[in-house]
């Protein structure tokens, strides 16, 4: 199955139902007045953020949604039904466009909502435009028309951390080792297609969220290979593990493992370039003992905080994931403390206007 993250979608909410005209009929009283009720709202279109959707898959499916009428008003003074509101839950980290490419949502918290269009006001029954002068008028208003257009719905994943590195460095296996997703792991290149994202659960029974993504290549920035489509899916995480493999079957070396993603990371841009990193020597388990103090010596003039791992016998793992939390909480602190500035400049700002 092909994964989806950028679905093009044709919306209708419901019209609203039309107020009702009627007038009261009772025997021996000649003149009754209007007692037609409202006509309903249409239905909306809507989409809620959810932690059990991983995919677009079924909006890609669906390609049209519209959400009903509303009835019309009717007479003793019965108003008519609401239409129905369509509501689809979508993963966390999903962005709606116009067909101008302006965001109008970014959905980002567990049950947040966006009206991708809006049902219209149900019209007046008759009952409301009595006057004076005339106590019995026939006119009533129409409902209003639903909200309609085409909606482009693009998802980049929501994670704390996003594991990068070559075919085959074991970025699945790793995932699978210390989290509940279970993406496919094989020996050739390119077995993962799609990202998944696992909850990590730390001893203190809080967590992070980690997301594994294809394998990149060279010029996967500019879209080779499976990678260019996903990378954006790291855009918005908080830590990198960039995973090497130590036991290269081609034998190329950690440094030209490293240099290649990193080229990649830059050629992205900043926005992923400049995340915090961590280095990840992965597979020491099929690295010969008599090659381990010169891999350290290459791995430090890599000058990056490294951990050496084995995603298979699990060795370094613990403390991977204990400094991995940390990092994780570090760059959060920092995310509060820049919207408090922010929130503090606004304030002042407004406060000298
Ligand atoms: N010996 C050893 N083999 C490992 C280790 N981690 C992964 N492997 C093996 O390396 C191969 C590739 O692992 P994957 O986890 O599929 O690699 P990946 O980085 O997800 O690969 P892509 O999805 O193709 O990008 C598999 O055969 C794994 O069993 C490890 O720590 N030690
Ligand atoms: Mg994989």
């Amino acid at each position: 199955m092909r994964f989806i993250d950028e679905v093009k979608i044709e919306v209708r909410a419901g019209n609203g139902g039309a107020g009702g005209s009627s007038m009261r009929r009772e025997k021996y009283i000649p003149k009754g007045g209007p007692d037609g009720g409202d006509g309903g709202r249409g239905g909306h279109v809507l989409l809620v953020a959810s932690s059990d959707k991983n995919t677009l898959q079924e909006l890609y499916l669906r390609k049209r949604i519209f959400a009903e009428n509303g009835k019309s008003g009717m007479g003793k003074h019965r108003h008519g039904r609401k239409g129905v509101d369509v509501s689809i839950k979508v993963p966390l980290g999903t962005l709606v466009k116009d067909e101008y490419g302006e965001t109008l949502f970014d959905l980002t918290r567990e049950g947040q909502e966006a009206f991708l269009a809006k049902g219209g006001k149900g019209g007046l029954g008759n009952t409301h435009f009595a006057t004076s002068t005339n106590r019995a008028p026939r006119y009533s208003q129409p409902g209003e028309e639903g909200e309609s257009g085409i909606r482009f719905l693009e998802l980049k994943s929501m994670a704390d951390v996003g594991l990068v590195g070559l075919p085959n460095a074991g970025k699945s296996t790793l995932i699978s080792r210390v989290s509940n997703a279970r993406p496919k792991i094989a020996d050739y290149p390119f077995t993962t297609i799609a990202p998944s994202l696992g909850q990590v659960f730390m001893d203190d029974g809080d967590g992070f969220v980690m997301a594994d993504i294809p394998g990149l290549i060279e010029g996967a920035h500019e879209g080779k290979g499976l990678g260019h489509r996903f990378l954006k899916h790291i855009e918005r995480t908080r830590v990198l593990l960039h995973l090497v493999d130590v036991a290269h079957p081609e034998g190329i070396s950690i440094t030209d493992q490293f240099n290649e993603i990193d080229t990649e990371l830059k050629g992205y841009g900043d926005t992923v370039y400049h995340k915090r990193r961590l280095l990840v020597l992965n597979k020491m388990d099929a690295l010969q003992d008599e090659d381990r103090e010169s891999l350290l010596e290459e791995a430090t003039k890599l000058d990056m905080i490294y951990y050496t791992i084995s995603s298979v016998s699990g060795e370094g793992i613990q403390q991977l994931l204990r400094d991995l939390y940390a990092q994780v909480r570090a760059v959060q602190e920092e995310e509060i403390a820049t919207d408090t500035v922010a929130f503090l400049e606004e304030e002042n700002d407004s406060g000298s206007n």
